[in-house]
C-alpha cells in the first residue's frame, strides 16, 4: 500500500436533494479520521475541502436542465476542480483518499486518477449501481449516474470531462452490495456483463468469497483498483447518517473484513469515501463507521 495518503474533502451537495452532504469531509475528520491513519504508520496530508463556488439557495438547488439532470452546471464545475486536484495527488505519488460529500463527486476523481492508468479497475461498493443516464433516471439527480458517466454513458460533456473518452470500461468494474437498482440499470449490467454482487449474492456466499471473486476478476486485467463506498452500502442501522438509506445492508464487520482483504491484496491504489450526512446522523456516529472502514482499508485488523 502507498505509505502516502492524501485526503481530499469533497464538499458537494448538487448531485442530489438533501442539505447536509457537503458536511461530510469534515464530520469524518471530526470522526478522527487523521489521528487513526497516522496511528497506522502512514503519512497523512489533508488538502482540506473543495467547495463549489455555487452557494446553496433555494432557487439553484435542484434545477433541472433541458435533459433531466439536476443542478448540471454546479456538478460539472465541481467535477472539473476535483479531477485536477485527484490527478496532481496521482502525479505527486500519493494515495488520493477522497471524503464526500455526494457520489456525484467520484465523476471528477475517476477522471482524475483514470489518466494515470490503462486499465483501471473499479470496486464499487454501494447499496445502488449508480449506472443511470438522463433517460433511465427516475429523478435526475446525478449521485445516481457517476459510473455510468465513468463507463461512457450519457451527457456528452461529463462523459468527456477532464480527459476525452471513457475513464473505465464496464468489464472492469465490480459491484458489492446492490439492493437497489432500476430497470435501466439492470439492463445496462446484463448487456455490458457487469460483475455484480447483490445482497442476495452476498447472504449466500458471504462477503469472504465475494471479495475473493471480485479480486480474481480484477485479476490481470487491471493495473490500479479504485475503490468507491458509498456508505449506504451498510445497513441504515449502523450507517444512518446518510440521503438514500436502504434496508438489508452490510454490517460494519463484513466491510470490515472486505476492507481487510482489499487491504491485503495490496492492489488498491485510491478511494472515495462518500454519502456521510451529518445533519442525518444519530451522534456523528456514521461518519465514525466511515472511519472505521478506512482504517480497515488501511491495514487495521478486527480482533
Ligand atoms: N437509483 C436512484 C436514482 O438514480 O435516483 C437512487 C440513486 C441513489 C444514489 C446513491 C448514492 O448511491
Ligand atoms: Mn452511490
Ligand atoms: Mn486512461
Ligand atoms: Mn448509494
Amino acid at each position: 500500500m502507498n505509505q502516502n495518503i492524501h485526503i481530499i474533502g469533497a464538499a458537494t451537495t448538487f448531485g442530489q436533494p438533501r442539505l447536509g452532504v457537503d458536511l461530510g469531509p469534515d464530520a469524518i475528520r471530526y470522526a478522527g479520521l487523521d489521528k487513526a491513519l497516522y496511528s497506522l504508520g502512514y503519512t497523512v496530508t489533508d488538502a482540506g475541502d473543495i467547495r463549489s463556488k455555487y452557494r446553496v439557495n433555494a432557487s439553484n438547488h435542484s434545477v433541472k436542465n433541458e435533459t433531466n439532470l439536476l443542478n448540471y452546471k454546479e456538478v460539472m464545475d465541481f467535477s472539473l476542480e476535483l479531477a485536477a486536484e485527484v490527478d496532481n495527488t496521482v502525479s505527486s505519488g500519493h494515495f488520493p483518499l477522497i471524503l464526500g460529500g455526494d457520489h456525484s463527486l467520484s465523476i471528477g476523481s475517476l477522471a482524475g486518477i483514470s489518466k494515470h492508468y490503462e486499465d483501471l479497475g473499479v470496486i464499487w461498493y454501494d447499496a445502488h449501481g449508480d449506472l443511470n443516464d438522463s433517460r433511465t433516471s427516475p429523478s435526475g439527480n446525478i449521485h445516481g449516474m457517476p459510473l455510468g458517466i465513468s463507463c461512457g454513458v450519457g451527457d456528452e460533456d461529463l462523459v468527456n470531462l477532464y480527459n476525452r473518452g471513457i475513464k473505465v470500461k464496464p468489464q472492469n468494474v465490480v459491484l458489492i452490495g446492490m439492493r437497489d437498482l432500476d430497470e435501466g440499470e439492470k439492463l445496462y449490467i446484463k448487456e455490458n456483463d457487469i460483475l455484480t454482487f447483490t445482497m442476495g449474492d452476498i447472504r449466500a456466499k458471504g462477503i469472504e468469497n465475494v471479495m475473493k471473486e471480485a479480486l480474481v476478476h480484477l485479476e490481470g486485467r487491471t493495473d490500479g483498483i479504485h475503490l468507491s463506498v458509498d456508505v449506504d452500502a451498510l445497513d441504515p442501522l449502523e450507517t444512518p447518517g446518510t440521503g438514500t438509506p436502504v434496508d438489508g445492508g452490510l454490517s460494519l464487520s463484513e466491510s470490515q473484513l472486505a476492507m481487510e482483504m482489499l487491504n491485503e491484496s495490496e492492489r488498491i491504489t485510491s478511494m472515495d469515501l462518500v454519502e456521510v450526512n451529518p445533519l442525518l446522523d444519530e451522534k456523528n456516529k456514521t461518519a465514525e463507521k466511515a472511519v472505521k472502514i478506512a482504517e480497515s482499508l488501511f491495514g487495521k485488523k478486527q480482533l
